[in-house]
């Protein structure tokens, strides 16, 4: 870093906003601010992309493209950590660093540049082969460890790249190549996984809703700590349509349930729907209005310390075919991050003084024994 760096001020300042957005970004507080603006433009690659027509990839590049600029950090301030799969590419067509790394090790290699570079922005790409079949136990870590990272989890519930196998999210009785008969396994719900590993930040947005996207990736960003967010992305070659219930403005306002701090879960045309729930279970239900009453609908809070009541709002998506999911930010709380923790311990370690046999005098430490 120069002399001449200014950082992103959020933590001294928590309501500050640097570029003039209203938003406060926490998670980006140590980051130089790039000392010109940017534009779209610098965040675009003069790499060719490669994605089939139509698919839902573009849509979040250009929302991603979109939105960088405003954050005002330095473009090589910032690295893009991606795993293997069509969705992983986003890397390249990006101008900042990245990696295209391993099947799965997205989530852990960012854990170590996170951990390493304080200075640095870091996001995760991946898909829900990448990120819940061979990389599940990598994601589940980096989300309970509280990493200060964002991730971007592309979910078209189907194995895009090596075209067209069932994934760990595809619905029971999905018929593919690799599984003629059906599917006999039950899908994850991304979001559940999530909360169940106590992630501080949990949300799922859309591919086509360019201004929900947005603001959630945003939000995401805000966060200091794990950002997990799902992005329902269709994949027109392999698994068109599998989100079509709540992207058809025929039926989209009956399916999406928003979610909006604060505010009670209301929805449906003329807001006719509605989500309860229950006192004894705690599991939440769709209703109509009309028969509970206004004030019976749950009010959605984001900051409650205990996951439970995220993670029971996300057992209202549907596991098979999917006819209804709640939108939105489920979780957004605050804890401390594991390379915040991780940076003031070597800090610590450092203060205590330079023992420069500190390894040598563990290795022939007490626990040691001859072998004869
Ligand atoms: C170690 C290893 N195992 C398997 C593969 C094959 N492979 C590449 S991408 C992929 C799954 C991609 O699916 P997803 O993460 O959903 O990404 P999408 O292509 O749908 O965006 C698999 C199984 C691989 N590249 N490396
Ligand atoms: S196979 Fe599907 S996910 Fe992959 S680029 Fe093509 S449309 Fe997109
Ligand atoms: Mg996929």
């Amino acid at each position: 870093m120069t002399a001449v760096d200014q950082l992103h001020p959020e933590l001294d300042h928590p309501t500050s906003a640097p570029n003039g957005t209203g938003q406060s970004y926490r998670g980006l507080a140590g980051v130089p601010l790039s000392l010109e603006p940017l534009n779209r433009k610098d965040f675009t690659s003069d790499q060719e992309v490669r994605w089939c027509p139509g698919c839902g990839d573009y849509a979040v590049l250009a929302a991603f493209q979109g939105f960088m600029p405003e954050l005002g950090i330095k473009r090589e301030n910032t690295v893009i950590v991606s795993g293997i799969g069509c969705s992983s590419r986003f890397p390249y067509y990006v101008d900042t660093y990245g990696l295209h790394s391993i099947h799965g090790r997205a989530t852990a290699i960012a854990t170590g540049v996170a951990t390493a570079r304080e200075d640095v922005a870091v996001f995760v790409i991946t898909g829900d082969g990448d990120a819940l079949s061979i990389g599940g136990n990598h994601l589940i870590h980096v989300l309970r460890r509280n990493v200060n990272v964002t991730i971007l989890l592309f979910n078209n519930r189907i194995y895009g790249l090596t075209k067209g196998q069932y994934s760990p999210t595809s619905e029971i009785g999905k018929i593919t190549k690799s599984t003629p008969m059906g599917s006999l396994d039950n899908p994850f719900n991304p979001i559940s996984l999530a909360l169940g590993a106590e992630a501080t930040f949990v949300a799922r947005t859309i591919d086509s809703d360019r201004k929900h996207l947005t603001s959630v990736l945003k939000a995401a960003v805000a966060h200091r700590g794990s950002s997990l967010v799902e992005i329902y992305q269709n994949c027109p070659i392999f698994n068109d349509g599998a989100f079509d219930a709540i992207k058809d403005p025929a039926t989209s306002a009956d399916a999406i349930i928003p979610l909006t701090h604060g505010e009670p879960i209301r929805f449906g045309v003329d807001g006719h729907l509605g989500v309860v729930r229950d006192q004894q279970t705690g599991a939440f239900s769709v209703v109509e209005v009309g028969e509970v009453g206004e004030d019976a609908l749950a009010v959605h809070d984001a900051h409650l310390a205990d996951p439970s009541f995220a993670f029971a709002l996300s057992r209202l998506t549907d596991a098979g075919v999917l006819h209804r999911a709640p939108i939105g930010i489920f979780r957004d709380v605050e804890a401390s991050t594991y390379d915040d923790l991780a940076r003031d311990q070597v800090a610590l370690a450092a203060s205590l003084g330079n023992d420069e046999d500190a390894l040598q005098t563990m290795i022939n430490g007490g626990d040691t024994w001859t072998v004869h």
